[in-house]
């Protein structure tokens, strides 16, 4: 390509980058003092149809600049516990977390949503991951067209409805043949970005999210409610855990009647499962089991959290009782653990 060529091409992407900027970020705004230089923006950067006939759109969050890591903070040493089986790391991690909330573009309008696949990533495609010194604490997406279910206060409520979410595990998750989470045709849809940066030097990731679609026309697609559950909801979903074993119980009374279809569970490092019961019925709802070291990548660190999936996992009336229940079984206490289920429920009305 000749120079001027050249010129011309770099104008044209430099003016894409400016028309996706505007529509997709204008809102951008990141909590803690973003480094020089960041810059956010989201994009659709694939779109692909699945075997199923779904319509698979990726959608990018970046780059975000992740500020270097500094301060490792005091040294801890923790022996073996007396607990057996342990789960996670030995110690705790030291890193710098950058936080951003920011619109996303919505993968689709006017459909549902019925399967998601986050990652992180670097520009070249290439995974950030422990192995890379880079850490997806956690993403939430919102849309803030409708309300959320489980909270009516506070900052969550203002963001809208929590839809799906992903800690560094990024299991993502398909719902059950006929089901999907509406998207109206004017979504609001937001990131709530989490990551950590562990290394000293300055990182720039982008987050991916795979989002399988369908539209609202397609022939027996059916709405799924999705509902939160969080031992620390409405607020920034954190709570203590000793170290050694422990249990964290959270309740909550049903809003809505329908039939369970699909759950997933979030925990961290040190966490073995979380259990959802019906205690109104008796009916254990979904078991969702965290793994650990099987791919090199994490280090040891959660990797995944299975999923419950099914026609009828059980049913929920309004006034029933939802109990939650977490095992940790940590080296080391740890006052930023998590216990959160996202049921997906079928209202019957
Ligand atoms: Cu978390």
């Amino acid at each position: 390509m000749g120079r001027k060529a050249l010129l011309l091409a770099m104008a044209a992407v430099t003016a894409m980058g400016a028309a996706t900027a505007a529509s997709g970020s204008a809102a951008a705004q990141d909590t803690t003092a973003p480094p020089p230089g960041a810059v956010s923006q989201s994009q659709v950067i694939g779109t692909r149809q699945a075997p199923d006939g779904s319509t698979v759109t990726t959608v990018r969050l970046g780059p975000i600049k992740l500020a270097p890591h500094t301060d490792d903070g005091p040294g801890h040493g923790h022996p073996e516990g007396e607990f057996s089986p342990m789960h996670g790391p030995h110690e705790p991690m030291h890193g710098t977390h950058t936080r951003s909330l920011q619109m996303m573009l919505p993968p689709c309008v006017a459909c549902f949503v019925n399967g998601i696949k986050p990652d992180l990533v670097y520009a070249d495609g290439r995974q950030a991951n422990y192995d890379t010194k880079a850490m997806l604490h956690h993403a939430v997406f919102f849309d803030r067209s409708r309300a959320d279910v489980t909270c009516s206060g506070g900052w969550v409520a203002l963001a809208g409805r929590r839809i799906f979410a992903s800690g560094n595990e990024r299991t993502g998750g398909t719902l059950p043949d006929g089901y999907g989470v509406a998207l109206g045709v004017l979504p609001l849809t937001y990131a709530a970005l989490e990551l950590m940066n562990l290394d000293h030097h300055e990182q720039e990731v982008f987050l991916t999210v795979e989002f399988s679609h369908v539209p609202w026309f397609t022939p027996g697609m059916r709405e799924v409610t999705p509902v939160w559950l969080d031992k620390d909801n409405c607020r920034l979903s954190e709570h203590s855990v000793p170290e050694g074993e422990s249990h964290t119980n959270w309740k909550w009374t049903s809003t809505v009647k329908g039939t369970l279809k699909g759950a997933g569970g979030h925990l961290h490092d040190g966490g073995e499962s979380v259990t959802l019961t019906n205690s109104t019925t008796g009916k254990v709802l979904c078991e969702s089991r965290a793994a650990y070291n099987t791919i090199p990548s994490f280090m040891g660190h959660i990797e995944s959290m299975s999923r419950c999936l099914g026609q009828d996992l059980g049913t929920i009336d309004k006034g029933d009782v939802l109990d939650m229940d977490s095992v940790y079984h940590t080296h080391y206490a740890d006052d930023h653990a998590m216990t959160i289920m996202i049921a997906y429920v079928h209202e019957q009305r």
